[in-house]
């Protein structure tokens, strides 16, 4: 939509520049897919008082929703998984035993680009039922060169089957092959496949796993210097299970998010501060591990670190395919303020991603809204299982 069309009656939360940013009464303009105005409906310019307009009703508008860290591409689901260890088995001990993260790099490398593509659509439709404009998407399940390039390429394709903005993420330092050693699979597998699928434009930031049952410190530096010599900006799984030096080396490397971190300590909020990194808190993998350690919530406070929020959409340690649930699991199990929780998906996700035209309401910035049936943005957080979303807006559009 080029020409302005104007909300009115809104609660604008615009996440700007901290908190909730309310404007009760609210109007705001959208043109040429962007937000043109927004203010308190009585100072609406005169030259948009005979633009097309909706009446929101007093409901609550926010920036669209961003889940930055999901693995929706993948094949087959591991429900068998959920029983082993409901019967007592741990999520490593699975994965040592060759199920696990394995056991979806067999189903993920079986399945036709068309069957991976249906299967994530299914999920980005869930997701953007909540409210959500972009999600970052990671490979990571292939583990070789023609099934990573395969899943950048599905997550690529759905951004031109819905109305959706996607980050890839290159993850080939996600686990290691069966048959391989780590250091093989790095230097001849991994960084090889992420020059090829940096080549075909396949890859938005590089992500690894680093942990005990995954990749060390040097292994992760190797991958995060390839990344490097590309241009291209990093992230990492870091100090989920166990604490092996990854926050500090993301910090090291500038890197735009360090994701899980509840094995992070006070030091590491210190170095993540530093550099300017996000700490990207996954409390769908605490939830359904059952885990006890928490991300260093009040260290992160203290230090300013940017918190986000995601779902880890993932088949084995996160199955969670609602991000407004994610906003409640980290209020609820990790202590966020309801605040915090929607800067998490709005303002501090669009950071985590590098996206400086989305997740807050402001004038310049894209016009993906989400319109709620709520009075408050607390109540965002408060339901669980229960989605409130009116509408959503994406580019300006309906
Ligand atoms: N940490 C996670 O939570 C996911 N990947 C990772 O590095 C889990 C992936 C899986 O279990 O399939
Ligand atoms: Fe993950």
């Amino acid at each position: 939509m080029s020409l302005p069309h104007v909300f009115t009656g809104a609660t604008l939360a615009t996440l700007a520049p901290q908190g909730y940013g309310l404007v009760p009464q609210g109007a705001l303009v959208t043109e040429a897919g962007h937000i043109a105005w927004l203010g308190p409906q009585e100072r609406l310019p005169a030259a948009y008082h005979g633009a097309p307009t909706t009446a929101l009703k007093g409901r609550l508008l926010t920036p669209a929703l961003i889940d930055c860290h999901s693995h929706i591409v993948h094949g087959g689901n591991r429900a068998q998984e959920f029983e082993l260890r409901l019967q007592g088995a741990t999520y490593e001990e699975v994965a040592r035993a060759g199920g696990g993260i394995a056991s979806t790099v067999a189903a993920t490398r079986a399945a036709s680009e068309e069957a991976l593509l249906a299967a994530a659509l299914l999920r980005a439709d869930a997701l953007i039922a909540e409210g959500v404009s972009t999600i970052e998407v990671k490979s990571g399940y292939g583990l070789d060169l023609p099934t990573e390039l395969k899943m950048l390429r599905v997550a690529r394709a759905l951004a031109a089957q819905r109305p959706l903005r996607i980050s890839t993420t290159f993850l080939g330092a996600h686990a290691v092959p069966k048959g391989a050693g780590a250091d093989t699979y790095i230097d001849t597998i991994c960084i090889p496949t992420l020059r090829a699928a940096h080549a075909e434009g396949l890859v938005d930031m590089v992500d690894g796993f680093c942990e005990g049952i995954a990749f060390d410190v040097p292994q992760i530096t190797r991958v995060f210097e390839a990344a490097r010599a590309l241009g291209l900006p990093v992230k990492l799984h870091a100090e989920q299970l166990s604490n092996i030096g990854g926050t500090q080396l993301a910090a090291r490397f500038g890197a735009r998010s360090a994701d899980h971190v509840e094995y992070a300590t006070e030091a590491d909020a210190a170095a993540l501060a530093q550099s300017g990194t996000v700490a990207v808190l996954l409390p769908g993998a605490f939830y359904t591990l059952n885990e006890t350690r928490k991300p260093p919530v009040e260290a992160f406070r203290k230090h300013n670190v940017p918190m986000a929020l995601a779902t880890d959409w993932n088949p084995g340690s996160s199955p969670l395919g609602s991000l407004l649930l994610a906003m409640n699991m980290g209020c609820t199990l990790f202590g966020l303020t309801p605040a915090e929780a929607l800067a998490g998906v709005t303002r501090h996700a669009a950071q985590a991603l590098g996206l400086s035209d989305a997740g807050t309401l402001a004038v310049g910035k894209r016009a993906d809204l989400a319109i709620w049936n709520v009075q408050h943005p607390a109540e965002l957080s408060y339901g669980i299982g229960i989605n409130p979303l009116h509408s959503r807006i994406f580019a300006g559009r309906p």
